[in-house]
């Protein structure tokens, strides 16, 4: 049965390296597949149609065509992901965008954000979260452009979070005074999501 194999391959290379038990949050286990969870049908908007915005609590909203988020600063970086599913996957190789470029120079007094998408997904993240060097918008996996099923053409990647906060054919951020839970959110997901604390649902 897979879900041996993946136990037994999990435990054989955790026991041959230990450093890697520290890469996996409680509760976790790894998987070399890359599954696809998607809360509905998968978009599929042309690049000429999509835009990326950051709106909400700013000076002034911003927006880039495809061409002219391209054309922004990118960086390739390996990183793990952990689902709330309880797959953690190690070394993923994604291109990608920082937040704190997409950020630069706008000014804002609010301290959360809202991922909206392509579909209606959304989810919240505090600001203090998405800056600093910890969320990007991710437009090429394992070096190809990234797949419709896995949010192409561009998605959210914020890696120290549950990877529902990785939100899939992301079109912007909405930068907002309140937290305002989003789609996993308001159906009883946690607000937060750290996968080292287990924060899995709302009370834990
Ligand atoms: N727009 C959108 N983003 C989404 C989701 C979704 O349903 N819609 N699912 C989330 C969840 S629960 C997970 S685990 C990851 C899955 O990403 P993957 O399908 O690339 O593995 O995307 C997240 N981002
Ligand atoms: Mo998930």
């Amino acid at each position: 049965m897979a879900g041996n194999f993946i136990s037994r391959g999990f435990r054989g290379r955790r026991r041959e390296d230990p450093a890697l038990a520290d890469r996996i949050p409680p509760g976790q286990y790894l998987t070399r597949d890359f599954p696809v969870l998607s809360a509905g049908p998968t978009p599929h908007t042309p690049l000429a149609k999509w835009d990326f915005s950051i709106r909400g609590a700013v000076d002034v909203p911003r927006h880039w065509s495809w061409d002219a988020f391209r054309a922004l600063p990118s960086e390739t970086v390996t990183v793990d992901i952990h689902c709330v599913t309880k797959w953690s996957k190690l070394d993923t190789v994604w291109e990608r965008v920082s937040v704190d470029t997409l950020l630069d120079g706008v000014e804002t007094r609010g301290a959360y954000v809202t991922a909206f998408c392509d579909g209606g997904y959304t989810t919240n993240l505090p600001l203090a979260d998405v800056t600093g060097g910890q969320a990007w918008v991710a437009f090429a996996y394992g070096g190809e452009p990234l797949t419709p099923e896995h949010g192409g053409p561009a998605r959210l990647l914020v890696p120290r979070l549950y990877f529902w906060k990785s939100a899939k054919w992301i079109r912007g951020l909405e930068i907002t005074l309140q937290d305002r839970p989003g789609f996993w959110e308001q159906l009883g997901y946690h607000d937060y999501g750290d996968p080292w604390r287990e924060q899995r649902y709302q009370g834990d």
